[in-house]
């Protein structure tokens, strides 16, 4: 039985207090998690200490970084590599958001790296995956995100494979309000499980977590989640507010 996953991601918002705020709102919301089902809270990096204390006991919450460094250690001013991330127990990191592509130029090789590091340190990666506009407008969405696969996921071992989550955020999507409908959504889950598992086989491609990601919210969650293929949500903006987002984890 593969995984369903809720994860929060905050992006640059919220202060401490605020966000301590929100996560103790989330444990009393009445969110019921077990073994196969977890809510992953991204959070800036001088929140992660905090929220992993907040989360401690909690069955089924797991705090994430939004993004780790592509290089191993050394003098690169103002980076956090994996291996800091590993010793505060960090769970899981976001990698290859489309505003890290987009805003700061991280090609598919860099990510590869990333992805190495996350692993090799005991972090799960969040891998994101997704087209801009043009793109799905000339129909050639299956192409990018298998290119994007190849480039930065397929190098890995069966065995890393295992750890990763695969979240597909459609760029045209995210924070504008648009979201694909229940059917563009599962249509890309399903390529890129078919995709999955042409590189590593059935069983590996059955077991892995995709999550849909861009402007869910508690209105359209329901509907996106019943993709068979869907396993789940990566939550920006309806994460920031704490009723919002329960009801959005609630409906996986
Ligand atoms: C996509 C998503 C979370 P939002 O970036 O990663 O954000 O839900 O605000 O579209």
């Amino acid at each position: 039985m593969r995984k369903k996953i809720v994860a929060a991601n905050w992006k640059m918002n919220l202060t401490l207090a605020q966000g301590e705020k929100l996560v103790n709102e989330l444990l009393q919301a009445g969110i019921a998690l077990d073994a196969h089902k977890e809510v992953v809270i991204a959070v800036p990096f001088p929140y992660l200490i905090t929220v992993k204390e907040l989360l401690k006991g909690h069955k089924g919450f797991y705090v994430a970084a939004q993004n780790v460094a592509a290089e191993k250690a050394g003098a690169f001013t103002g980076e956090v590599n994996a291996e800091m991330l590993h010793s505060i127990h960090t769970d899981y990191v976001i990698i290859g958001h489309s505003e890290r592509r987009e805003l700061f130029h991280e090609s598919n090789a860099t990510l590869a790296k990333k992805m190495d590091l996350a692993l090799s340190h005991g972090l799960k990666p969040i891998f994101c995956c997704g087209e801009p506009l043009d793109v799905r407008k000339a129909e050639t969405q299956n192409a990018f995100v298998a290119k994007q696969l190849e480039e930065s996921l397929f190098h890995l071992s069966p065995d890393q494979l295992k750890h990763v989550v695969v979240a597909y955020e459609p760029i045209w999507a995210i924070g504008t309000g648009l979201t694909a409908s229940a059917a563009q959504a599962q249509d890309m889950h399903a390529f890129i499980r078919k995709q999955v598992a042409g590189r590593y086989g059935e069983a590996v491609a059955n077991d892995l977590t995709i999550l849909y990601g861009g402007s869910v919210k508690a209105a359209n969650a329901t509907e996106i989640f019943a993709g068979a293929d869907v396993d789940g949500g990566l939550v920006g903006g309806a994460s920031l507010v704490a009723a919002e987002f329960a009801a959005i984890a609630k409906a996986i």
